[in-house]
């Protein structure tokens, strides 16, 4: 029969469960208090940082004042997007970083990236493992997140397990 303690440690598992996977992601605030900006220090601002898969960037400015625009590396130099590139606009734009590798990011107003340097580039790494997954055999490099995800549910149930 089911006691309450049971029952807690079941909340407890079931909280654990969908809460620390996405604890794991962390977001970032483009140019943290002064937001994204004029004359913005990328370099200073990125640096020590380490971006990962599943990280959010937040681009917060006035709207209609910035705006932001994914580029490529070629576009990044030169500080010009492909002529049918959407721009973010809202003031309050969240990228979530999907894929490693390099990321580049411009501001699209006037030649604020010529000029004012308002230009991002980060390089995002794969996600992390966590200490608590174990490799399976069939683990790949980019799986470590999935299979640390499931070893938590497994975890859990089975602390639930033994509690009834
Ligand atoms: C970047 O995008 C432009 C289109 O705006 C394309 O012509 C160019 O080949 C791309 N460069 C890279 C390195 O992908
Ligand atoms: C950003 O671009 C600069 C110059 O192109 C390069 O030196 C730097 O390594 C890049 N940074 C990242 C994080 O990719
Ligand atoms: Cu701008």
């Amino acid at each position: 029969m089911a006691s309450n303690c049971s029952k807690m440690f079941f909340i407890i598992a079931l909280v654990a469960v969908l809460v620390i996977p996405s604890s794991l992601a962390t977001e970032f605030v483009v140019g943290d208090d002064k937001g994204w900006g004029l004359d913005f220090d990328s370099q200073g601002w990125a640096a020590g940082k380490e971006f990962r898969v599943g990280d959010k960037l937040v681009f917060k400015y006035t709207p209609g004042v910035h705006n932001v625009l994914r580029v490529n590396g070629t576009e990044f130099q030169a500080c010009e997007a492909a002529e049918n590139a959407v721009p973010l606009v809202t003031g309050n734009d969240v990228i979530t970083l999907a894929t490693p590798g390099r990321k580049w990011y411009i501001c699209g107003v006037a030649r604020h990236c010529a000029t004012r340097n308002m230009k991002l580039n980060i390089t995002v790494l794969d996600q992390v493992a966590s200490p608590t997954s174990a490799p399976g055999p069939n683990s790949a490099a980019t799986g470590t997140s999935a299979s640390s995800f499931y070893a938590w549910i497994l975890l859990m149930l089975g602390i639930v397990a033994m509690m009834y």
